[in-house]
């Protein structure tokens, strides 16, 4: 099976092309003696560009290629001839990169919208050709400047994925059986925790017209915030999403109380980002096929006065009420 590994942050170092240096030269022709100083301008080093590529989806590429150096200007030449700017380099990078300078840990922006761009290094200016000091009494210059070199930073790239609905839960609620049933993608299922590493994005249709995405990340343990289990960086997938589902194993199948689970779950996002405790979300309880489930789901709606949607991402029961249910919520968005 071709596997690809999930590469959702980098470091890259920046470098915009060197501005090529002004040029010392002097005309010479025939039959015109001293002709005057015509050394041409360097031109400016080429810029480094982020651009979003609609088509690019991980930023693997930059992690096997960290330096991405742009190239320099060319040398003013005789004959007044100015220097070629350095070409840009252009950089691809996927819809939800956040770019940040890697040693002080600033957000420089953030690029969502496909064909974005924004320049990280630029090139330096090209330097100036002799005839810039040509004066009355100065008619042989050989002054000249050197281009400047161009900028250089280490930035981190961090991807985002955004998904207009983010699911939170423990490892084998069965977030990952709730996408493959209501959605176009087909995440590994299994009956071990930490079966998801990698975040992926399935589309919902809810009817011909409209549809919309949903996020499936790895299990959220308490603790997360502080490492435990796979930690709580990949929350980060779903700090975009406007709204939230959180999946609960409503049959307790691990031993564990669904509702400690659902407090859990809302006590790590808060640590990790409290304002997504503010967006609208669903609790879905799943595995309602089971002996337990339904006892279970009475005393949690009682205990915790929410309204959580049955389901059963095994037997199919409830899904249909899941999406609809979703894309109200997203619609009202
Ligand atoms: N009986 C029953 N089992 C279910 C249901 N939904 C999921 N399961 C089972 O629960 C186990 C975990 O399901 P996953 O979808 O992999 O759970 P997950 O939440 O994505 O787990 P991680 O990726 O490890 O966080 C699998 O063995 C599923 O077959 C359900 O509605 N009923
Ligand atoms: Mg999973």
């Amino acid at each position: 099976m071709k596997t690809r590994t999930f590469i959702d942050s980098v470091s890259i170092h920046a470098m915009g092309g060197r501005g090529g240096n002004g040029c010392v030269s002097f005309r010479r022709e025939k039959y015109v003696p001293r002709g005057g100083p015509d050394g041409g301008d360097g031109g400016r080093g080429g810029h480094v560009i982020l651009r979003v590529d609609p088509n690019t989806d991980s930023l693997i590429s930059l992690y096997f290629q960290p330096h991405q150096h742009a190239r320099g200007g060319q040398h003013g030449m005789g004959k007044k001839m100015h220097g070629r700017n350095g070409t840009d380099l252009v950089v691809l990078v996927p819809r939800g990169t956040e770019v940040r300078n890697a040693a002080t840990g600033e957000v420089l922006g953030d690029l969502l919208d496909a064909g974005q761009e924004m320049t990280v290094a630029k090139g330096g200016k090209g330097g100036l050709g002799n005839p810039h000091w040509q004066t009355t009494t100065h008619q042989t210059p050989y002054e000249h400047t050197d281009g400047d070199p161009g900028e250089e930073f280490t930035l981190r790239l961090d991807l985002k994925l955004m998904a207009d609905v983010g699911l939170v839960g423990f490892p084998n609620a069965g977030k990952s059986s709730v996408v493959s049933r209501i959605s176009n993608a087909h995440p590994k299922v299994a009956p071990y925790a930490f079966t998801t590493i990698n975040p992926i994005i399935g589309t919902v249709m809810v009817d011909d017209y409209s549809r919309f995405s949903v996020a499936d990340i790895p299990g959220v343990i308490a603790g997360a915030h502080e490492g435990i289990g796979l930690g709580d960086r990949f929350l980060r997938h779903i700090e975009r999403s406007a709204c939230l589902a959180f999946v609960i194993d409503m049959a307790g199948t691990e031993g564990r109380d669904p509702v400690d689970d659902y407090r859990v779950l809302r006590k790590e996002l808060e640590f990790y980002n409290a304002a997504m405790l503010e967006r609208p979300f669903v609790i879905v309880a799943n595995k309602m096929d089971l002996p337990e489930a339904a006892k279970r789901l009475t005393s949690f709606k009682r205990r915790t006065k929410t309204k959580p949607i049955p389901i059963s991402a095994e037997t199919g029961e409830g899904i249909d009420e899941l999406k609809k249910r979703l894309g109200q919520m997203v619609r009202s968005q």
